[in-house]
């Protein structure tokens, strides 16, 4: 019998803002753990989903959007993107196909310096009216860079990633099982309990303001008599005006987000919660080096 290598890897996922990335991770391991919204810079971390088979384990890595960063936290949230470029095996970098964005420029600069190979992922393709205008598109980028391949995919409608995982493994290097078969991810419940949270805001209060909010779990107590988990977390503001709109009227928004995310939180656990939520203003914190810290993100010092 032939004796195949076990092969393992970590593959990044790149991109400008809300090119589809999160929504590509989820679709991959077939659970939700990293969060999605319309808004562009959702998010925030270095997320890790784990794919294990019988030949090979796939680390996907999510980070965030790729821009021109506005402000030091933004630049925090690039460097994150661009740092797990060195440290991966294999690129997916995915783009939108209706319009060309001055970040994809930055983010080929950037894949020029590296000799990791690079998939370009073409996503959101249902959204194409026209599918002629698929084949020049991807002519047009192969020109731009040495691509491995091109691949059309959805995203949201899962098309095409059966096509990512057979070029991706073609690409693995031999390597050992870095995760026991039973691991999603390297992070612990509570980012994800917080990111739900956070997702929950993205979607419900409108604006800026999502961009002002840190969650952070508090308490998270496992109560094996009740059959409970009691969770508590702070949502973190910038400023005293936001707090009255993330409660609103009556304390309505707060506890449609609450409702929302103890759903999901519950899917995730498979467990009953408690979900305890308050609004803390933390001043300016996207500019405090100490909150970043706590809160869990880059600080450019
Ligand atoms: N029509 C369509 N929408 C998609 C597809 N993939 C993602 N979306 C939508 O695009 C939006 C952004 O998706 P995300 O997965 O959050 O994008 P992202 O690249 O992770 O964004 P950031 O984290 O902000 O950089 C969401 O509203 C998704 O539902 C797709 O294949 N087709
Ligand atoms: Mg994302």
């Amino acid at each position: 019998m032939e004796n195949k290598e076990f092969k393992s890897g970590y593959i990044a996922i790149v991109g400008a803002p809300n090119a589809g990335k999160s929504t590509l991770l989820n679709q991959i391991l077939g659970q939700k753990i990293s969060i999605t919204a319309p808004k562009p810079q959702t998010t925030r971390n270095r997320i890790a989903g784990i794919l294990s088979r019988d030949d090979c384990q796939i680390i996907f890595v999510d980070t965030p959007g790729i821009c021109k960063a506005r402000d030091e936290f933004n630049r925090g949230l690039v460097e994150t993107a661009l740092s797990t470029l060195s440290e991966s095996d294999v690129v997916l970098f995915m783009i939108e196909p209706n319009a060309e964005r001055s970040e994809n420029e930055f983010i080929l600069e950037n894949l020029r310096r590296i000799s990791t190979p690079v998939i370009l992922l073409i996503n959101k393709v249902d959204t194409l009216g026209n599918k002629g205008l698929l084949l020049p598109l991807m002519q047009t980028w192969q020109k731009r860079f040495d691509f491995r391949s091109i691949i059309p995919i959805s995203a949201l409608k899962a098309d095409g990633t059966e096509d990512i995982l057979t070029e991706v493994v073609k690409l693995l290097p031999a390597g050992p099982r870095y995760y026991p078969e039973d691991y999603v991810t390297d992070q612990p419940e509570r980012f994800f309990v917080a990111e739900l949270i956070r997702e929950k805001i993205f979607h419900l209060v409108s604006q800026e303001i999502p961009y002002s909010v840190a969650v952070v779990v508090e308490k998270f107590s496992e109560m094996p008599e009740k059959e409970l988990i009691e969770i508590e977390a702070a949502i973190n503001v910038e400023r005293d005006s936001q707090k009255g709109i993330i409660i609103g009227k009556g304390g309505r928004t707060l506890k449609e987000i609450g409702k929302q995310a103890r759903m999901e939180i519950e899917t995730f656990l498979g467990c009953h919660i408690y979900l305890g939520l308050f609004v803390r203003v933390q001043k300016n914190w996207r500019k405090d080096p100490r909150a970043l810290r706590e809160f869990g993100y880059p600080i450019n010092e």
